[in-house]
């Protein structure tokens, strides 16, 4: 099975209007989307998703955040995806996030930091299942690209 990954486009993404301009960043860099929808998460899926915070002060405040608007969840797919999106997408804190990564260039704080991006190899595999159903993922060529070296 190819790399895959996941990206939560969050609420405060949403409520910014900053879908397209988030999915641009993943097309123009010529990185392969099999997967897209706008959901809302439950109570259950925030506390399944972010299980690793559930225990910090400020959980119920990122629950009631994750489910102030739908979100839109994106699958992408290539060789060593993971870290190439994590990359785009900079670290958690906005005021280290390096201009020109989407949380460098969008983030206005630590919960309202635009996007999420699966950690690593094992998180990408399970929140994949967890927000996609097998037949919401889809295989398909590219046509006009040239280069699939890296696919
Ligand atoms: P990341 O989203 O970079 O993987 P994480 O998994 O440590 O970071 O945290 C998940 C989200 O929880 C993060 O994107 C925003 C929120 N969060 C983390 N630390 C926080 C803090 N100190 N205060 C408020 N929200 C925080
Ligand atoms: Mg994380």
């Amino acid at each position: 099975m190819k790399e895959k990954t996941l990206v939560l486009i969050k609420p405060g993404a949403v409520q910014r209007e900053l879908i397209g301009e988030i999915m641009t960043r993943f097309e123009r860099k010529g990185i392969k989307i099999v997967g897209l929808k706008m959901m809302e998460m439950t109570a259950h899926l925030v506390k399944l998703h972010y299980a690793h915070l559930i225990n910090e002060p400020f959980f119920n405040d990122l629950q009631s955040f994750m489910m102030s608007t739908p979100v839109v969840a994106i699958a992408l797919e290539g060789a060593g995806i993971v870290k190439r999106v994590r990359d785009l997408t900079g670290v958690t804190n906005p005021r280290e996030a390096r201009p020109g990564t989407i949380r460098g260039d969008f983030s206005i704080s630590v919960r309202n930091n635009v996007v999420h991006a699966s950690a690593n190899l094992e998180e990408a595999l399970i929140e994949l299942q967890r927000f996609f159903s097998e037949d919401e993922l889809f295989n398909y060529n590219r046509m006009n690209v040239i280069d699939y070296s890296d696919e």
